[in-house]
């Protein structure tokens, strides 16, 4: 349950601003404590947060407030679609040109424009893993050599890993703990996704790859992480997963939760993960799970 105050700070929306639109559209229905102050659902925050962004595109906030939660996600799809494809398209096909031409400048340049134009969630979801994807299947086909792979990986690291640092200098909510398991060298989902994590105000710990279970653990403790984030990728990583997660969870304090993603993650037996571990589907579970942390 969150405070009026800690919902404005999670949404961006003042606190007039909140109370005006309970007011005049009861857009959500906030409870009260023993005091009589109004108290959030993890929920309210996701719906706020999206409404903010619906507003910020035009739409007007009398016309979202008869929205459903579902309504509201499938407008905020449907106008990034249409308004943004050509531009995130073209940001994709710019930066694979340079890298057929070995201009790693060229590649740099286009990815800065992304970062500095598109919102982090797009960012990742509409360039970079669309990037990373058809730069893996052109080395499959040939049509791309090792170091034409590695130039544009280096470079979507290096920036991802810079807007990372970034908001995590004005980070101040719960921390969480980024890193994959034994033998898993992916790691720019997970960078991805820890950079989504600190854009929303949360202390980011990034480990990086290929790390034991027990060291994870340990740091997790020395920093009284609310959750570690990990990122499977590789499919036959999975088998060893569980008991790799049970080491972990040995090693963790009870009340530190376990998300995994990436796109192996949905795979893994769930019926031999331990008890608190957690497969996160998309970004909007991550965000649904980010609001439930501990404030
Ligand atoms: C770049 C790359 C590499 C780089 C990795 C560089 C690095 N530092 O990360 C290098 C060269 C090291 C590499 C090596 C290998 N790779 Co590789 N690689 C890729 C490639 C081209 C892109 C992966 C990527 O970065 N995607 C971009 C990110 C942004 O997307 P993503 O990982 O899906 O993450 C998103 C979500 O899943 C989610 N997410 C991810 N992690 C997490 C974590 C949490 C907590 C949350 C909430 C969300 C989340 O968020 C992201 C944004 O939405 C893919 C091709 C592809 N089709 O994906 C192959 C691919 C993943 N690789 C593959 C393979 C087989 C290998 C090698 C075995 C190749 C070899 N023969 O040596 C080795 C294994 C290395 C190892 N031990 O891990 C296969 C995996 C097949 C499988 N399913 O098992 C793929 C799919 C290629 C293919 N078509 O065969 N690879």
């Amino acid at each position: 349950m969150y405070s009026i105050k800690a919902v404005a700070q999670a949404t961006g929306l003042t606190v007039e601003t909140l109370r005006a639109w309970e007011r005049r559209y009861g857009i959500v229905a906030p409870n009260r404590d023993a005091s009589g102050r109004r108290v959030y659902r993890p929920e309210d925050v996701l719906r706020l947060r999206r409404l903010r962004e619906a507003t910020e595109r035009g739409h007007s906030i009398g016309r979202l407030a008869g929205l459903s939660d579902d309504g509201l996600a499938a407008l905020l799809n449907e106008s990034t679609d249409r308004r943004t494809r050509a531009t995130t398209n073209a940001f994709v096909e710019r930066i694979l040109e340079s890298a057929q031409r070995f201009r790693s400048a060229e590649c740099e340049q286009s990815l800065t424009l992304a970062i500095a134009m598109l919102p982090p969630p797009q960012l990742v979801s509409d360039v970079l893993q669309p990037l990373l994807r058809e730069v893996g299947e052109r080395w499959h086909r040939g049509e791309f050599a090792i170091s034409q792979e590695r130039l544009v990986s280096t470079i979507v690291r290096r920036h991802v890993g810079l807007m990372l640092d970034t908001y995590d200098r004005n980070a101040r909510r719960a921390p969480i703990v980024f890193a994959t398991l034994p033998g898993e060298r992916h790691e720019l989902g997970l960078l991805a996704s820890a950079m989504m994590c600190a854009s929303r105000g949360f202390k980011t710990h990034y480990l990086g790859p290929d790390l034991p279970p027990a060291e994870i653990a340990r740091f997790a403790r020395e920093v009284n992480a609310a959750a570690v984030a990990l990122s499977v990728v590789l499919q036959d990583r999975a088998a060893d997963a569980p008991a790799q997660l049970g080491e972990l969870v040995s090693h963790l304090p009870a009340e530190t939760a376990v998300w995994l993603g990436g796109s192996a993650a949905r795979d893994l037996p769930r019926e031999q993960l331990p008890a608190r571990c957690v497969v996160l589907a998309d970004g909007a579970e991550l965000e649904q799970r980010l609001e439930m942390l501990p404030a």
